[in-house]
């Protein structure tokens, strides 16, 4: 049994996940899984989307690859979609919003993302595509959407994450 939770951090790109996931790995010591990362240093593509201009990630090869450590607990998995993580792996899903379509396309551009893409993030957290397929894939009740757009709400959502890990440690140590 886990002694730590697993905690996906999900939403669309520019919402905050990193910022998040930095902030909580230094408050709560868990460890900071950037998908992106493991699947480029793990080898994990399955090809190349020349038009997205970016690489389709094999999820049975990176799912093989993280399995081992995530079941050991502690982890922030940071990745722009959550459906693909086996529901027993996972204690709390939390979904970033960014309400302000101006400020998250301040942040895609300021990254370069071309036009095609940046219109496809922007239409899907218009849509709230993200945390309609974290509500499908996961129970209700594990499942938190939190407002990303102001300095101050990577503060306040950070405690408030904090306080759940925090009460499911109690709870697993009763
Ligand atoms: P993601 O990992 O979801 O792609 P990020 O953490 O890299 O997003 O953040 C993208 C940029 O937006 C980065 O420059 C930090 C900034 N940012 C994110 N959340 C913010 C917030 N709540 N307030 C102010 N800036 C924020």
């Amino acid at each position: 049994m886990r002694t730590a939770p697993n905690v996906i951090i999900t939403g669309t790109p520019g919402v905050g996940k990193t910022v998040h996931c930095e902030q909580l790995a230094q408050d709560l010591g868990l460890k900071h899984l950037s998908i992106n990362q493991v699947a480029k240093e793990r080898d994990c593509y399955e090809t190349y989307d020349d038009e997205r201009k970016s690489w389709v990630v094999d999820e049975d090869k990176l799912l093989d690859a993280i399995e081992d450590e995530v079941l050991q607990g502690g982890y922030l998995i940071d990745w722009h979609a959550c459906d693909l993580f086996p529901k027993s792996w996972i204690d709390l899903v939390v979904v970033l919003r960014c309400p302000s379509t101006s400020v998250l396309y301040d942040r895609l551009s300021s990254r370069g993302y071309h036009e095609t893409k940046l219109q496809e993030n922007l239409d899907a957290e218009i849509f709230g595509i993200l945390l309609e397929e974290a509500r499908e894939a996961f129970e209700e009740e594990i499942v938190v959407e939190l407002n990303s757009e102001k300095d101050d709400d990577v503060d306040s959502n950070c405690a408030r994450i904090t306080t759940w890990v925090d009460t499911w440690k109690k709870t697993q140590a009763e």
